[in-house]
């Protein structure tokens, strides 16, 4: 069962440089003081563990990093746009949807793994910035540059977080549907399937995935054997619950024999914490079991709910029980196991400048830098668009547009800009 959601996300923008002079009493020009726009806010995507699907994102909303502030007089700087975090669970593989090949940006496989996905914009530089002694008032200063923007494609493989464990025909399938959306396949017979039929189960806003997992020393001794997607599940369960059919005779002789199938299992099995669930009192051989057998059900020592998964009674504590038992085992497990995750980053774009003739003939300049300039420097403006021209110049770009032959006066494509070169 794979989880998949695409969404949007945006880096916040750059704060636009701020174009000021000082007003300073008897003097009719003070010197340039616009300060720098702040940067904008990067898009960052981390995997927790305290998650199980994907279901918390939306493919209605842009998730975006918040634009930083713009620049002011007396050298203000704009304010750095906050950070906008997603959440996904261990496990999630990102994608660029994109690109025609929807390549793999990162996989999340640790507790704690973060990718800095789309960042933010860079802040523009006031006009202080671009004064000289031959251009003392500089009346231009360099805009925001756009946050990344990108289509996502989140995939991940749900595995099961708490396990439904019993003996044949206990009601684990019922059970599953009565708590979420999944419809397994429910038989009158005993041992339907050895794949673990999933669920997503809600509980309020939080959600967990349940996996009904049918006889486990049965199958492994027939010689099936079990399979490496059955022994995932199997491992990250971290909570099971036994589900007891009470309308059984030997209610609680099957309690002990499905105890000692997990013990038979290993793999921790037989360490996860239970919960019982004493199913099908809507049959009144089972409620009157259940009042029999008290004593000896207390005595056991395991948290336990009545239920009847096909008429829901009691279904939905046991989930919310489920998930308290799930969060208590996560919180454990993350206070053991403290590592340090490095910060991904998305492979750089080239910073080289590259120029080339497209299909047109019209002179096209390809590069990192070269575009972050193109798009923060007004080509109206005279001033502005030489500074944008001598810093081209010094990226290497009059080089390269040579190399392709391009006279002054020709027009020039960067990224999504046009200048005339000069
Ligand atoms: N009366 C009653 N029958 C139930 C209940 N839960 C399950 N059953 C029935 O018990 C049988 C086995 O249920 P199933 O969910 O397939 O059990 P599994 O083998 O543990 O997955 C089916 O006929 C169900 O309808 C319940 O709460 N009350
Ligand atoms: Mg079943």
């Amino acid at each position: 069962m794979i989880d998949r959601v695409v969404v949007a996300v945006a880096g916040g923008n750059g704060g636009d440089g701020a174009v000021s002079f000082r007003r300073e009493r008897f003097v009719p020009f003070g010197g340039p003081d616009g300060g720098d726009g702040g940067r904008g806010g990067d898009v960052v995507i981390t995997a927790t563990r305290r998650v199980s699907t994907l279901g918390d994102l939306r493919e209605d909303l842009v998730y975006g990093g918040v634009n930083g502030g713009k620049g002011g007089p007396k050298l203000m700087h704009g304010g750095r746009g906050d950070q906008c975090d997603i959440i996904v669970p261990v496990g999630t593989l990102i994608y660029d949807a994109e690109q025609e090949d929807q390549p793999l940006v990162a996989d999340l496989a640790t507790d704690g793994a973060r990718i800095v996905i789309a960042r933010g914009g860079r802040g523009g530089s006031g006009n202080k910035r671009f004064a000289t002694p031959t251009r003392k008032t500089p009346r231009f200063a360099q805009r925001g540059a756009p946050g990344v923007k990108m289509r996502l494609i989140l995939d991940l493989k749900l595995l099961a977080d708490v396990g439904l464990v019993g003996l044949p025909n206990a009601g684990k399938s019922t059970m599953l549907t009565a708590w979420s959306a999944a419809r397994p396949k429910i038989a009158d017979y005993p041992f339907t399937t050895l794949e673990p039929e999933l669920g997503v189960v809600s509980v309020g806003y939080d959600r967990f995935v349940a996996a009904d997992m049918p006889g486990l020393i049965e199958g492994a001794s027939d010689g099936v054997g079990l399979g490496h997607e059955f022994l995932q599940h199997i491992e990250r369960t971290r909570v099971l619950v036994h589900v007891l059919d009470m309308t059984s005779e030997s209610a609680l002789d099957d309690y002990r024999l499905i105890n000692a199938e997990l013990e038979a299992f290993g793999r921790g099995l037989a360490e996860k914490p239970q919960l019982l669930a004493l199913n099908k009192v809507d049959d009144a051989v089972a409620e009157i079991q259940i009042e029999e057998l008290r004593p000896q059900i207390e005595a056991l020592g395991v948290p336990w709910f009545v239920t009847s998964a096909a008429t829901r009674t009691g279904t939905d504590a046991l989930a919310r029980a489920a998930f308290a038992a799930l969060q208590e085992e996560r919180s454990r497990e993350v206070a053991q196991a403290e590592q340090v995750v490095p910060v991904l980053h998305p492979e750089p774009k080239r910073r080289r400048v590259e120029a080339e003739r497209d299909a047109t003939g019209h002179a096209v300049v390809r590069g990192q830098t070269a575009e972050w300039l193109a798009v923060t420097f007004d080509t109206d403006d005279y001033d502005s668009r030489h500074e944008l021209l001598d810093r081209l110049k010094r990226l290497g770009v009059g080089r390269a547009l040579q190399r392709v032959k391009v006279q002054p006066g020709e027009r020039v494509r960067i990224g999504t800009v046009e200048v005339e070169w000069e």
